[in-house]
């Protein structure tokens, strides 16, 4: 029994490699990865700033009705603003921390205090 030597048109896996150019074994492709990049609202910092006229019992009260703080904790912040000249209250979205800083200020306004409540953008 007599044998021809094998030639790269036997397909046996030649440079190529089996199956040809694009077969199995020789994929050249690159790969594409699609990375979704979750987007997150821009966020603000609402701002007490300290005065010499606004009663501290006062202050409490506005940290604890419109920031929702419990006598303690608004209390400690009443304090670092005295004491400090501002704290940072809270941190929300712009339109929750403009609803926050009207409430405030016209909360004080009412009462004839001069208590100020700003934001601004982390
Ligand atoms: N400094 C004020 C006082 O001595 C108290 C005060 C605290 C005022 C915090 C404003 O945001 C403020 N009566």
């Amino acid at each position: 029994m007599s044998m021809r030597p094998l030639t790269m048109s036997d397909k046996l896996g030649g440079p190529e490699g089996p199956g040809g150019p694009e077969g199995p074994g020789n994929d050249t492709s690159l790969l594409t990865k699609t990375k979704t990049k979750t987007q997150r609202p821009p966020l603000y910092k609402v701002l007490l700033l300290n005065d010499d006229y606004t009663p501290m019992e006062f202050v409490v009260h506005v940290l604890e009705r419109f920031f929702g703080l419990n006598h303690a904790q608004a209390f400690e912040i009443m304090l670092t603003v005295h004491k400090k000249g501002l704290a940072v209250v809270g941190v929300f979205s712009a339109e929750v921390a403009e609803t926050k800083v009207a409430q405030v200020m016209d909360f004080a306004r009412r009462h004839q205090h001069p208590l100020q409540c700003t934001m601004e953008k982390e």
